[in-house]
């Protein structure tokens, strides 16, 4: 950033279901700030489940400023007024449809509009990346900005202190943090987060069956929605408290296995370098599974072929409902492999841009 007017945006984001809405767009809006020194209005629809990621926030007050993001609770439905005028950018995550009056102010006050798109691994990204659409109503220009897994992408979310945070996490940390939720250092870690369409109770049953110590931590929210049928012989399941942002990095960073879902965590098990099992969001006709395919021809690139083929089983069992026990007792065999082939993917995705970095410097260019 040259030494102009600090830049000023709007970062809108309306809650469709779960949490990755507001957790990609509060990460967005922090590392603008922490890291570039922007001017962040959030501008959110659902203050309860913002909430969630954000403790602090108080849903009965329109405007606050948290972790000097300020942010306003709005409606996004098509007849609002509530939006306020927007800066000199405009950046709308996830594409979602905008109250007319603010596509007005948006060329009223010429601010250069984003549209920030989901995380696919798909070839055709490169080529949408950057392209401009107009609205054949009201000629607004919107561009169209994805973040992706290669060069020509706006690249993957990732603060800039994130690996030296990850790598100043030592052994007497992962200690700690196990312990502070109820667990023992000792054991091998796996955890849990799935749609809660996922069949958890037939899962724990067969790890239980490979009769070895494992804990898997859960979140309390899909714990509660557990039918646990008897007590496990060798597993233990540990619920834990939603945990803020970094906390629930570092609870990636300690498991040995972790499951996620979505698109926040699933960057964020990435970036821990640990084996991760990664569960789309499920959407209608299997796309999902079209984007599950995508990611993992990419991802499993220059992977020796027996760490490939378990990877891509567990996924598609994962994502599928089915558990094999015997594929378990592969994960297992190639553990260590697994482990050192996570580590070296999330160095080499390491090298690729970081998303709000791409984003900064493209606002800065126009
Ligand atoms: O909750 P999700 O399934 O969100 C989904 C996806 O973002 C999907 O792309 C989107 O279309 C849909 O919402 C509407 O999974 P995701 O993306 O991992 O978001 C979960 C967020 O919750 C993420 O920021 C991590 C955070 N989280 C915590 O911070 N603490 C926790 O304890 C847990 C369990 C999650």
């Amino acid at each position: 950033m040259n030494n102009k007017a600090p830049m000023a945006c709007h970062l809108l984001c309306k809650v469709i279901d779960f949490f990755g809405d507001i957790g990609v767009a509060w990460r967005i809006a922090k590392q603008l700030q922490v890291d570039f020194n922007v001017e962040v209005h959030l501008l959110i629809d659902d203050l309860m489940t913002a909430q969630k990621l954000i403790p602090s926030l108080d849903i009965s007050i329109k405007k606050q400023t948290i972790e000097e993001i300020i942010i306003w609770h709005c409606d996004f439905s098509e007849h609002s007024v509530t939006l306020p005028s927007p800066p000199a950018f405009v950046f709308n995550l996830f594409n979602i449809d905008l109250p007319k009056a603010y596509k007005d102010l948006i060329q009223f006050k010429k601010s250069k509009y984003i549209a920030i798109e989901y995380l696919s691994a798909e070839a055709w990204v490169d080529n949408f990346h950057l392209k401009p659409s107009i609205d054949p109503e009201s000629g607004l220009i919107k561009t169209f900005f994805y973040p992706g897994f290669t060069s020509q992408t706006g690249g993957l979310i990732r603060e800039k202190d994130l690996f030296i945070k990850r790598k100043a996490f030592g052994d007497i940390q992962r200690q700690k943090f196990i312990q502070s939720l109820g667990g023992d250092p000792k054991l091998f870690s796996i955890s849990l987060f799935y749609y809660p369409k996922q069949k958890i109770e037939v899962f724990l049953d067969i790890v239980d069956r490979l009769g070895k110590p494992i804990q898997f931590f859960i979140p309390q929210y899909l714990f509660d929605l557990l039918k646990l049928k008897n007590l496990y012989q060798f597993i233990q399941v540990i619920p834990y408290p939603f945990l803020k942002h970094d906390d629930f990095d570092e609870l990636l960073w300690s498991c040995d296995l972790n499951f996620v879902r979505g698109e926040d965590s699933w960057i964020r098990a990435i970036w821990a370098g640990k084996p991760f099992i990664w569960q789309p969001y499920i959407q209608e006709n299997n796309i999902h599974l079209i984007k599950l395919k995508a990611f993992l021809k990419r991802y499993c690139e220059g992977c020796d072929q027996d760490l490939s083929e378990v990877l891509i089983k567990m996924h598609d069992d994962w994502s599928n409902n089915k558990f094999n026990e015997v594929l378990w007792h592969s994960f297992f065999k190639l553990q260590p492999q697994l482990e050192a082939f996570a580590l070296n993917q999330s160095h080499h995705y390491f090298k690729e841009p970081s998303f709000v970095e791409s984003l900064v410097d493209y606002c800065s260019e126009t």
